[in-house]
């Protein structure tokens, strides 16, 4: 008796037990997610991507130096974790090799002994990403483009999806299985896009060196990770992109092609939730956008210009301008009821610091109508009409304050106004670029 009883008990524990903290953007992305895994990533043994691909962009700056990493998980920079790339990541492997080869001249070094990397991860190839570039001049030609970063994610997730895509294992496998899957994805698309060229003969060559060459850090990451985690490791998540350009739940079809909110964790690394312990989203104090798209806080002013410059608000991948507004709460309550925070990291506090007045968005109007839940379509969002509060601007430098109790009054009223809102607390607040501009509340 005793043993049946014993058995579910332990289960329910799993989740107290496990420690896997996982980071996600909680707007449109850019929210200094890096920063956040760069810092949390001293204490734990394993960083993970679960999605995306190196359309993402996360910046690291330490001592001055600036890491960008769009593949590698930003983990990667500690001498004492390792960095994996799950499965539900898309890998443009050439793409891969020249963000090693860029971060290992700023100092980045002994990456092989940390870097493991899913043998279920599908492969984006030179061809998904000018099909990418190809959909999207046809989509401008009738004004409906996405902006993408022509990666070629969508391509390669469409892949996948339609299950002719062609994953590690296969490169790792039989090269004449692999050869004939690629010949046959090739000619799939050239079908769709005759202008398409493709060396397949050349590319057959290149790929047969990159199957030597990723060769000794590919394995099965699903039983790596289970092993870790009941060995008590400490796990973090890196999610990549952000939740409202999560394919299901972004402004559709404005969004990526993968899973940014929580689930994508479980999918993209094969981690079951009762693991999952916290969800920190990672929440710029401002609201910016890179692409295409409705965004209901967005200023068209000089505002909006200010945010930008002083934010540095360029993406890190394609070095487009960000589209800038003010903090929208109604979102990010939407993006809670996903992700549902444990705790909030309050990023770029100190770009906000020369403005007189600041606004919150904290209601939508559609056809005159409040309304109580988050627009799904993009012309409805595009539509809706904004409710704002108010409040004081600080109008001091926040760049050197270590304590929340230093903070200028208004900056705090600031910050405890979104932690109301929101009902989530705010753990840290982010006052710099450098690892070291942080306040831990
Ligand atoms: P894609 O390339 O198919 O994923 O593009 C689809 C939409 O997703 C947006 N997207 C991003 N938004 C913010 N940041 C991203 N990473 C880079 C950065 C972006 C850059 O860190 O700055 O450099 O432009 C990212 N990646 C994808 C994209 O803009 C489309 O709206
Ligand atoms: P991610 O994609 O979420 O990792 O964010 P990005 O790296 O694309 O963009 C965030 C930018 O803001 C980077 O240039 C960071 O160095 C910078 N950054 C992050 N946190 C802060 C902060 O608290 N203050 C300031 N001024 N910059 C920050
Ligand atoms: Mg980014």
């Amino acid at each position: 008796m005793d043993v049946c009883m014993e058995s579910p008990r332990k289960k329910s524990r799993a989740a107290e037990e496990s420690k896997v903290t996982v980071i996600l953007g909680a707007q449109w992305g850019d929210e200094g997610k890096g920063k956040v895994v760069d810092m949390l990533a001293i204490n734990v043994d394993v960083v993970c991507r679960c999605q995306g691909g190196n359309n993402a962009g996360h910046t690291v700056v330490i001592d001055g130096v600036e890491y960008d990493f769009h593949l590698l998980p930003s983990g990667i920079i500690h001498p004492k974790c390792k960095s994996v790339i799950g499965n539900g990541v898309v890998i443009h492997l050439p793409g891969m090799f020249d963000e090693i080869q860029k971060n290992e001249q700023k100092g980045l070094t002994n990456w092989g002994e940390r870097l493991i990397i899913s043998d279920r991860a599908h492969l984006v190839f030179d061809f998904h990403q000018q099909v990418d570039g190809l959909q999207e001049q046809e989509n401008d030609k009738k004004g409906q483009g996405l902006g993408t970063t022509k990666k070629g994610i969508g391509p390669a997730y469409s892949s996948k999806a339609t299950r002719n895509g062609i994953r590690m294992g296969d490169l790792l496998g039989n090269f004449a299985t692999f050869q004939k899957k690629f010949e046959n994805l090739v000619n799939t698309y050239q079908r769709m896009f005759p202008t398409l060229k493709v060396d397949v003969e050349k590319e057959l060559a290149k790929y047969e060196v990159y199957a030597e060459k990723v060769r000794p850090y590919v394995r099965d990451t699903v039983s790596y990770l289970d092993k870790a985690i009941k060995e008590g490791k400490k796990i973090l998540v890196e999610g990549a992109n952000a939740a409202m350009l999560d394919i299901d739940f972004g402004t559709y079809p404005y969004v990526t092609s993968s899973n940014c909110s929580v689930g994508g964790v479980c999918t993209g690394l094969g981690i079951s939730p009762l693991r999952i312990r916290e969800v920190i989203g990672v929440v710029k104090a401002y609201t910016t956008r890179v692409g295409d798209g409705p965004f209901p806080t967005e200023l068209h002013d000089s505002i909006g210009d200010l945010m930008q410059s002083r934010g540095g608000e360029i993406g890190v991948t394609t070095k487009r301008k960000r589209r800038c507004g003010w903090l929208d709460i109604v979102l990010l309550q939407y993006t809670n009821m996903i992700n549902g925070y444990t705790a909030l990291c309050l990023t770029k506090l100190d770009i906000l610091d020369t403005l007189p007045e600041l606004k919150l968005a904290v209601a939508y109007k559609l056809n005159g109508k409040k309304i109580s839940y988050f627009p799904s379509t993009a012309a409805d969002l595009a539509a809706v009409e904004v409710e704002y509060v108010t409040m004081p601007g600080w109008q001091k430098s926040t760049e050197n304050v270590r304590k929340f109790e230093d903070l200028p009054e208004n900056a705090k009223d600031y910050v405890n106004r979104v932690e109301d809102l929101l009902k989530v607390p705010v753990k840290w607040i982010g006052v710099g670029k450098g690892r070291e501009s942080i306040i831990t509340i």
